[in-house]
């Protein structure tokens, strides 16, 4: 009876407690409006919620943390996560605080639900082909919202493929993606998707150094012949396409560059990437040579590039460039003769660079050092300013580190990834560690927080092996603290055993207690790996579409499709053996419902969705032919076929649309042309 008692109290209090989700908390609950609130009327429930507790055996954090993350039904999450899908190739859209899965988005991957690959989205698929190969996976990494002033702006999401060094628009109107890019220069990337502070570039940074353009060259010519890259998209706000001609490249020595982080505000108009191998290891362990792993560790030190996007700008526009399969590439002398370029050394197998929401210190991780490194923009651009520095191998000016450096903060073991919050604090992750480390910013944001600059403040542990951790609008020049969520590589026994092949952890953590300890909210298991990074942004900065805005919407060029077909003016129309359909879909209806062609003839099938019902979506499918598309309510679609096997094809609504759903059917008849028709006999 005693811990009914005590359990009860807890609830109570964490009942009160939990409005703070509602509200944000200023106001902390006191314990006399704690028994108020059991007084009026909650008292019943809570009874019950204490015997649920007592009987599964859930202390007060786990009551806590179960109050912060549910959502009732209807209710709408605060923040949306867009995740990378990892080898998926997609985009995952996750509520917080609940941690609920609502979309997987078809990126570089055929997605059979919403039709790309299927029907539609083929166009925009090709256009990341390579050398003609079909390419239908991605190893997507980091996806980076549009900013505007520095600030998330929910208009679209860029998302990079490590694998193949492509690139993908997706526009947050409709959640759909518009482009794919292919880079020209290099054929895999790391240091992407980041936007400078209003998105006039999308930035891809490259990995593993190879002759530019997509050549050979020996390895024996490393030093030579082999290149790292960044490439900066322009991207046009208003047609929503990246420009690939309005778009460059600059040559970078070999070094693998990693990450790479546009400056803002103090540090706007500067980009900066770490790399990795700047000991320009080229393997070979089963020659006798130093394994990559090693050959590449050897140094104490690899190199930061802090890059001027400006004068690299001027330098592209006055044509000062080379061509590289078409797209202009500014060398490396003349990315060093232009100032365009500058190094600075970064301890102990660097990882990652993150800018802080001032944009006057950068932090970047060393994966061997327990410390992260701390630079000053300002003392990054004096130094230039002096003219002091030594040169790398190629000419390119390296600044010393204790010239620029700012501090350095002891963490733990194997840091990776900065976020920061709205309290003057830093998170990092830590690998090794399985942890995330909370300390202090030094600067103007001293005043935020009581304790002294640039030192630890707390660890919580993950679950575990952290790579990347995501704030909430943590990359901006205003984030908003609340929620942090660890991007866990491993997870070994959080769940239940699937076989040897894990699902990742998502652990939602809450920060906004500041200056108490962070606490571990929920557990979100991801069985879409491996997502690497992920970017949360507040909802009520999206505005998405509830339906296409006009009926006969093509959702390709975001305007009217010259294909769209109106209620009443569905029909067949023959042009030699190109058979064009103009077809409505409604509930619970196709128009027309027989379609008679001939075997040999070349298919334009053109559904609009005449609806105006949020969420009344059609599918079409058609047997035999990988046909599935989603046509949503106002939307048109065209897809395009050669009829090469005769027979007869039931094609169907695919989406459960209404009572009548079964009967969304009509035939395709495929009538044997005369050859077929012998054979047969
Ligand atoms: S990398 Cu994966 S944990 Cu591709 Cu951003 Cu650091
Ligand atoms: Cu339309 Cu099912």
């Amino acid at each position: 009876m005693k811990r009914k008692t005590l359990v009860l109290g807890i609830l109570t209090m964490v009942i009160v407690a939990g409005c703070s989700l509602v509200s944000r908390p200023s106001q902390e609950p006191t314990p006399g409006a704690a028994g108020e609130a059991v007084g009026t009327g909650a008292s019943g429930l809570s009874q019950e919620a204490a015997d649920i507790a007592q009987a599964r055996g859930l202390g007060p954090d786990d009551i806590t943390a179960a109050l912060k993350t549910y959502l009732p039904t209807g209710i709408h999450d605060e923040y949306l996560i867009f995740s990378s899908g990892g080898h998926s190739g997609q985009l995952l859209i996750i509520g917080v605080p609940s941690m609920r899965l609502l979309k997987v988005v078809g990126v570089f991957t055929p997605e059979p639900w919403q039709g790309w690959g299927y029907g539609v989205g083929n166009d925009v698929l090709e256009q990341g082909d390579v050398n003609g190969h079909e390419i239908r996976w991605a190893d997507t990494h980091h996806p980076a919202l549009s900013e505007a002033e520095g600030d998330y702006d929910g208009q679209y999401v860029f998302i990079n493929d490590k694998a193949n060094a492509r690139v993908a628009v997706i526009d947050l109107r409709d959640f759909e993606t518009k482009q794919i890019l292919k880079n020209p220069v290099a054929l895999n990337d790391h240091g992407g998707t980041m936007v400078t502070p209003n998105t006039e570039y999308v930035i891809e940074g490259g990995q593993y150094a190879a002759p530019l353009g997509w050549e050979y060259a020996p390895i024996e010519d490393y030093n030579e012949e082999y290149r790292g890259m960044v490439t900066f998209w322009k991207f046009n706000r208003q047609t929503g396409r990246l420009e690939a001609d309005n778009s460059f490249a600059i040559e970078l020595p070999p070094y693998w560059q990693d990450i790479c982080d546009a400056g803002k505000l103090a540090s706007e108009g500067w980009v900066f990437c770490n790399s990795f191998n700047a000991e320009r290891a080229t393997g070979g362990v089963e020659e006798g040579n130093p394994p990559f792993e090693a050959g590449a560790s050897q140094g104490d030190t690899d190199y930061m590039h802090i890059i001027n996007l400006k004068k690299a700008e001027e330098t592209f526009v006055a044509g000062k460039t080379i061509d590289v399969n078409g797209f202009a590439v500014i060398d490396l002398q003349t990315a060093v003769d232009e100032g365009i370029l500058y190094l600075t050394p970064e301890p102990k197998s660097p990882h990652g660079v993150d800018i802080t929401p001032d944009g006057k210190f950068l932090v970047v991780s060393g994966k061997l050092d327990p410390h992260v490194t701390v630079y000053s923009f300002d003392k990054i651009v004096n130094t230039i300013e002096t003219g002091q520095w030594d040169t790398d191998d190629y000419g390119v000016p390296v600044l010393a580190l204790d010239d620029v450096k700012e501090v350095q903060v002891e963490l733990g073991l194997g840091p990776l990834h900065t976020q920061f919050d709205d309290q003057g604090y830093a998170y990092t992750s830590l690998f090794l560690d399985s942890a995330v480390a909370r300390w202090t910013l030094g600067g103007d944001f001293s005043d935020l927080h009581p304790e002294e600059p640039w030192q630890l403040v707390s660890k919580i542990s993950v679950h575990y092996n952290i790579g990347h951790l995501l704030a909430a609008e943590g990359d901006t020049v205003s984030p908003d603290g609340k929620y942090l969520v660890a991007m866990n590589k491993w997870a070994i026994d959080r769940f239940a055993n699937v076989g040897p092949l894990l699902p990742q952890n998502f652990q939602l953590i809450d920060i906004d207690n500041t200056g108490e300890s962070m606490q571990l909210l929920y557990d979100m298991p991801i069985g879409i790996g491996e997502p690497h990074y992920a970017q949360m942004i507040k909802y009520d900065k999206l505005s998405p579409w509830e339906v296409y805005p006009e009926i006969g919407w093509d959702p390709q060029t975001q305007s009217m499709s010259q294909n769209a077909v109106q209620p009443g003016e569905e029909k067949v129309v023959r042009n030699g053996n190109q058979v064009e359909i103009f077809m409505t879909a409604v509930r619970s209806h196709f128009t027309p419902e027989h379609v008679e062609i001939e075997e040999g003839d070349h298919v334009v099938w053109h559904i609009t969705n005449i609806e105006r019902a949020y969420d009344a979506t059609h599918g079409f499918s058609i047997p035999g032919y990988n046909i599935n598309v989603s046509i949503e309510a106002g939307e048109a679609v065209t897809i395009e076929f050669d009829a090469d096997q005769p027979g007869v094809f039931s094609y169907y609504c695919s989406e459960f649309c209404s009572a009548l759903h079964l009967e969304m059917t009509g035939y395709l008849m495929v009538k044997p042309s005369a050859s077929s028709a012998m054979l047969s006999q």
